[in-house]
C-alpha cells in the first residue's frame, strides 16, 4: 500500500473567532460531502450542547484531501476552561492556524494558544478573519499579532508567518486584502507549499503517543494521538508505557483513522497520521505505544483541578418529577463513566453525606457535564462552586484569572468599583471611540457570580473575557451576595396576588400557578436578611381593593436562571436543585425550624 503525505493542522484561537466556522469551510470545499448530501451548517460543533451555546466545547478531528495530501484537521475549543486540552492537541500537530478577529484583535486566549504553539516550535499561519466586519482594522491586527509573537519570543523563523485573510463565515480567504475573494484556495495554497508533510518514519521502530481519549460504547476507552514513528498494523500486539511507569501488552482491536468527518477502519496506519487506537480498556493521557520494547515520549502533565461543586442525591419533595436517574449508585456510575474521557475531571466521594465532591477546570468544565446529565435524564442537588485552594510554604494560594473587560465609557466606574470590591488589581486601562478596555487581575473566587451583575450593569453592551493566570497568594475576604432571598414557608402552588405583593420589595423567580415546597428560593429580596414568604397566599374575599380597579395584577417577568447563573448565585446553605425540566434554587436544609437549630450549632 502506498503511503500517502500527511500534514497535521490545529486550528486555535480565542473563543468565537470563527475556528469551528473555517473548518467547516475548508470541509465542504474539499469536497468531503458528495454532491447529494446536505451540508448541515456547525458540521463540528455537532453536539446538542454546542449547537445551543454556539461554542467548541469538545475538540474534534477530521481530515480532508488536497491534492493527494492528507490534511488532518483539529478544531480546538476557544474557551478559557479547556486550555489544556488544546496544549495536548499542539503537541500532535505539524503546523496551527491561529485566527484572529480583525476587529477584536489579539485576546488572552490567542496569547495563550499561541505561545504554546510556538514553545512546541510550530510555525503558525496566521488567518486574520472577519474582514467582512464595518470595524475591521486587518492591518492593524496583523501589526498586533506580529508584537504578540515578539513579546512570545517566537524566533526568526516563525516570525516570518504566512499571513492570510478571510471571511471563515463565506468561505473565503485572500493572501492580499485587495485580492479578488473567491474561496479558500489561498488557504490550501499557504497550508501545503509553505510547510513540509510529514517526513517518512515509517521504518523506525513505532512511538505514539496518546493526546486524547474517547469513549465508544461497542469499543470501550479509545486512545487518540499521532504516530510519531513508525506504523501500526490491525489486530497488533503492542507495548504501553503506563504513567506509572510498567508496560502493559495488549492487541489492538480496532485502528482506525479520520477522513472526512468520520473515522474508518484501516488496517495499517503510517507514521505521522493521527489514530484512534481501540483495546486498552485502561489507556491514559500520555502514554505512549510501542512496539515490542517502547520508547516513551515525556509526560504529559495533567492541570490540576481550580474549581469544585459537591454533587448530592436529589433530596427535594419534587424528586422524580421528570428524571429517571436518581440515586447515588446512578451518579457513581456517571460520573465513573465521566472519568474515562473527561481529562483533569476529579471525584471524590463526600464522608458526611450522599454525594460527590467533584472538581474540573473551571465553571463551564463543570456546568457542561451537569448539563449533559440533566438531558440524559439525572436529578441532582448541587453545591455553590468554590475554588481549590493550595496549602504551600508561603501559605495559602488561591487561583487567579486575567480579566479583559471592554464597555462603554459611561459603565467604566460601576464596573471598576465592582471589580475592586471583589479584590480585583487593574493592570492597564484604556479608551477609544467611546469604549474602554480594562484589564484586571482577579482572584476565581471575586469573579465567581459577577458576571449577571456585568450583564446587568453594563446593560448588555460591556464583553468580559477571563482566563487562568495561575495561583497567587490568598487575597483575603471578598464579599458574597448582598441580597438575602425570599424562601418559601410550605408546599403549596404560587399566585400571582402574593408574588404581586412579594414583588413590591423583591426580584420574583417564579411564575403564578407553579409549585413550590418548604424551603425552596422563589425570590430575591432587596435587603441583606432573608425572608419566609407565603406565594401561594390568595387575595381574601373580602378585601378592599387598594388601587387601581382591574382584577388581573400586572406582574413583572420573574428572573429566570440559566444553569451557571443559578450555581453562581447562591450562596454556601443552599443548593441549585437539578432536573431535566427545570432548575430551582433552594435551602439545603428545607425545613425553618431545623435551619435556625443548625445554623446555631454551626455559628
Ligand atoms: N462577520 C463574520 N462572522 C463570522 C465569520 N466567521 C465566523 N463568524 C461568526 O462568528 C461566530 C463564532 O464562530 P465559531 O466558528 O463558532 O467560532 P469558534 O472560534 O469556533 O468559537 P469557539 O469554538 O467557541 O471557541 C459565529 O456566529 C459565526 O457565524 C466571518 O468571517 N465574518
Ligand atoms: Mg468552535
Amino acid at each position: 500500500m502506498k503511503r500517502q503525505d500527511i500534514l497535521n493542522v490545529a486550528v486555535i484561537a480565542h473563543v468565537d473567532a470563527g475556528k469551528s466556522t473555517l473548518v467547516d469551510a475548508l470541509l465542504s470545499q474539499s469536497g468531503v460531502f458528495r454532491a447529494n448530501e446536505a451540508v448541515v451548517e456547525q458540521v463540528m460543533d455537532s453536539n446538542d450542547l454546542e449547537r445551543e451555546r454556539g461554542i467548541t466545547i469538545y475538540s474534534k478531528n477530521c481530515a480532508i484531501e488536497h491534492n493527494g495530501l492528507k490534511i488532518n484537521i483539529v478544531d480546538t475549543p476557544g474557551h478559557a476552561d479547556f486550555s489544556s486540552e488544546v496544549e495536548r492537541i499542539i503537541r500532535t500537530v505539524d503546523t496551527a492556524i491561529l485566527l484572529v478577529d480583525s476587529s477584536e484583535g489579539p485576546m488572552p486566549q490567542t496569547r495563550f494558544v499561541l505561545q504554546k504553539a510556538l514553545e512546541r516550535g510550530l510555525r503558525p499561519i496566521l488567518f486574520i478573519n472577519k474582514i467582512d466586519k464595518k470595524d475591521q482594522r486587518a492591518e492593524e491586527v496583523v501589526d498586533m499579532t506580529f508584537d504578540l509573537f515578539v513579546e512570545l519570543g517566537a524566533t526568526d523563523e516563525q516570525l516570518d508567518f504566512p499571513i492570510v485573510y478571510g471571511i471563515a463565515k463565506e468561505g473565503i480567504a485572500v493572501s492580499d486584502l485587495s485580492d479578488e475573494q473567491k474561496n479558500l484556495d489561498p488557504l490550501f495554497e499557504t497550508m501545503t507549499e509553505r510547510f513540509e508533510a510529514y517526513p517518512n518514519l515509517d521504518d523506525e521502530p513505532l512511538q505514539m503517543q496518546v493526546s486524547s481519549l474517547d469513549y465508544d460504547n461497542f469499543l470501550g476507552r479509545l486512545g487518540i494521538g499521532r504516530i510519531t514513528k513508525g506504523v501500526i498494523k490491525k489486530g497488533q500486539y503492542l507495548s504501553l508505557a503506563k504513567r506509572d511507569g510498567s508496560i502493559k501488552k495488549g492487541k489492538i482491536s480496532k485502528l482506525l483513522v479520520n477522513e472526512g468527518l468520520k473515522r474508518v477502519e484501516k488496517d495499517i496506519a503510517h507514521a505521522g497520521d493521527i489514530v484512534i487506537l481501540a483495546g486498552f480498556s485502561d489507556v491514559s493521557i500520555g502514554e505512549t505505544f510501542g512496539f515490542e520494547s517502547v520508547d516513551p515520549l515525556p509526560m504529559i502533565e495533567i492541570e490540576e483541578p481550580t474549581l469544585s461543586m459537591n454533587f448530592y442525591v436529589n433530596d427535594s419533595p419534587f424528586v422524580g418529577q421528570s428524571g429517571k436517574f436518581l440515586t447515588t449508585r446512578h451518579i457513581r456510575e456517571r460520573l465513573i463513566k465521566e472519568l474515562e474521557v473527561n481529562v483533569g475531571l476529579r471525584v471524590e466521594e463526600l464522608d458526611s453525606t450522599d454525594g460527590y465532591k467533584v472538581s474540573g477546570r473551571g465553571e463551564l468544565h463543570l456546568s457542561v457535564l451537569l448539563e449533559n446529565m440533566r438531558r440524559e435524564g439525572y436529578e441532582l442537588g448541587v453545591s455553590k462552586p468554590e475554588v481549590l485552594m493550595h496549602k504551600t510554604e508561603n501559605g495559602i494560594e488561591e487561583p487567579f484569572e486575567n480579566v479583559i473587560i471592554d464597555v462603554p465609557d459611561e459603565y467604566c466606574g460601576a464596573v471598576i468599583s465592582a471589580m475592586n470590591l471583589r479584590k480585583g488589581t487593574m493592570e492597564n486601562m484604556f479608551a477609544e471611540n467611546g469604549y474602554t478596555r480594562l484589564e484586571f487581575s482577579i482572584p476565581t473566587r471575586g469573579l465567581l457570580g459577577y458576571r449577571s451583575q456585568f450583564i446587568n450593569e453594563t446593560r448588555g453592551e460591556g464583553t468580559l473575557v477571563q482566563s487562568f493566570r495561575g495561583y497567587f497568594p490568598h487575597a483575603g475576604e471578598v464579599p458574597t451576595r448582598q441580597n438575602g432571598v425570599l424562601i418559601a414557608q410550605e408546599r403549596t402552588a404560587t399566585m400571582a396576588y402574593a408574588l404581586f405583593n412579594l414583588s413590591e420589595r423583591a426580584t420574583m423567580f417564579v411564575d403564578p400557578a407553579i409549585d413550590v415546597y418548604e424551603g425552596m428560593i422563589v425570590g430575591m429580596n432587596s435587603r441583606k436578611d432573608d425572608m419566609i414568604v407565603n406565594p401561594g397566599k390568595n387575595k381574601k374575599l373580602t378585601n378592599v381593593r387598594a388601587s387601581g380597579s382591574d382584577d388581573a395584577v400586572k406582574l413583572r417577568k420573574p428572573r429566570v436562571f440559566t444553569l451557571e447563573e443559578a450555581l453562581e448565585f447562591i450562596e454556601q446553605d443552599e443548593l441549585v436543585e437539578i432536573t431535566p425540566e427545570v432548575i430551582r434554587l433552594r435551602k439545603r436544609i428545607l425545613n425553618a425550624h431545623e435551619r435556625h437549630r443548625y445554623n446555631k450549632v454551626n455559628k
